[in-house]
């Protein structure tokens, strides 16, 4: 099948879940045409059957915003023209899916055949942005007018029918991982690099793109409480607009030697390997692709019970969840698994075995295959 993916090539769950699923697709004998502002992040190297057409959104004096709607249909129905596409598949609602329904329309126009519209809904798409007032009327409409629509947990597509009041059938398609390569790396130069020669200092990792829905400052009162009771290190992997908020925390609570801060990385799997502990506490987390990356590396997370994360990790049993305002119980979680080695292996290897049996590339790649022959195949 030819099949189009608009994503953003920014770090993001939502491109990195495009970008992965365009990989495997490719292995599996379809020609993906990734259509982004920038070649996707972790994109990697050439692949046969991988190909990226760049959207540029020219400025011009009038303008207040660049036209990125409009440049990004434009580009859509040249590749779907120029590489008959069978398939346009828009990651995350805005604009992406307007973006795709406008482009349908274009080549459907005077009866030209159109490519089918699947889009994937990844959650603040719908959560935050989707359904302000600004935007909420539009993104319903081309939710409803795709011919097919997933949901990353059943909590979105919850959220999604309330929030948006939108009716049509959403199909709900978990995020997944290459398990051959999301596993356990042995890296004792880095750990080392964190924590020193002392085999009994910790490593909690946080990694995210560092927006207020991640709850930063729940991280730092997090780690504040456990340092005071285990020696650790605190790895902060990514970027964005809290990371200076989260320094300034560890400076005015005295542990801004504690912390590592190495910014936005590609490679998060040595980074992950090294950690004891994972914490998620956020506001809202309609999946939680990197708490995924964390079990698949079998590092034990401690997250907030929220959204879909209760869809990917069973409390006790494969992982932490508490309620977000619960902040003493996450601390102790934390603890707990940091004391006591037996329990950090056994929740970390039920994670990682959680993350092969439920949600592999091989397991869920296929139900978008499925999805994408559904629409092919459907009447329009
Ligand atoms: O909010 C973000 O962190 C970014 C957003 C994105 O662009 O990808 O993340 C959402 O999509 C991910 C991939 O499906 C999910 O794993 C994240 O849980 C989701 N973020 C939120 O719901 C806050």
């Amino acid at each position: 099948m030819n099949i189009g993916i608009i994503c953003y090539a920014s770090v993001g769950g939502s491109g990195i879940v495009a970008t992965e699923l365009g990989k495997v697709l490719a292995r599996r004998g379809h020609q993906v045409h990734f259509i982004s502002t920038e070649t996707p992040f972790r994109l990697g190297e050439f692949q046969a059957g991988l190909y990226f057409h760049q959207v540029l959104t020219p400025t011009y004096p009038l303008f207040r915003e660049p036209q990125y709607l409009l440049s990004l249909a434009n580009k859509v129905v040249q590749v779907a023209r120029d590489s008959q596409l069978d398939v346009i598949h828009a990651h995350y609602a805005v604009p992406h899916a307007t973006a795709a329904f406008l482009a349908r329309q274009v080549l459907g126009a005077n009866g030209g055949a159109a490519p089918r519209v699947v889009t994937t809904l990844h959650g603040t798409d719908i959560t935050l942005v989707g359904s302000d007032s600004s935007y909420r009327e539009i993104v319903a409409f081309s939710i409803e007018q795709s011919d097919a629509v997933t949901a990353v947990s059943d909590s979105l597509r919850a959220s999604t029918v309330e929030q948006l009041a939108v009716s049509r059938p959403i199909d709900v398609i978990p995020n997944f991982l290459d398990v051959s390569v999301h596993r356990r790396l042995e890296v004792p130069d880095l750990r080392r690099r964190f924590c020193g020669d002392d085999p009994e200092t910790r490593l909690v990792i946080h990694v995210s793109n560092f927006r207020p829905v991640k709850r930063i400052d729940a991280v730092m009162e997090i780690f504040d409480r456990i340092r005071r009771r285990v020696p650790a290190r605190l790895l902060l992997v990514g970027d964005g607009p809290e990371l200076p908020m989260a320094q300034r925390m560890a400076r005015e609570l005295g542990f801004a030697s504690l912390v590592h801060a190495v910014g936005a990385q590609e490679e998060v799997l040595p980074l992950m390997s090294s950690a004891d502990v994972f914490l998620l506490p956020s506001a809202q987390e309609s999946f939680g692709l990197a708490a995924l990356e964390a079990m698949s590396c079998g590092v034990p997370v401690v997250a907030s019970a929220v959204g879909g994360l209760p869809e990917v990790i069973e409390h006790g049993v494969s992982g932490f969840l508490h309620p977000p305002a619960a902040l003493d119980d996450m601390a102790e979680s934390a603890v707990a698994v940091l004391r006591d080695p037996e329990l950090r292996c056994r929740i970390g290897e039920a994670a990682s075995r959680r993350v092969r049996e439920r949600f592999s590339a091989e397991r869920v790649v296929p139900m978008y295959e499925a999805c994408y022959a559904g629409v092919v195949a459907r009447d329009r």
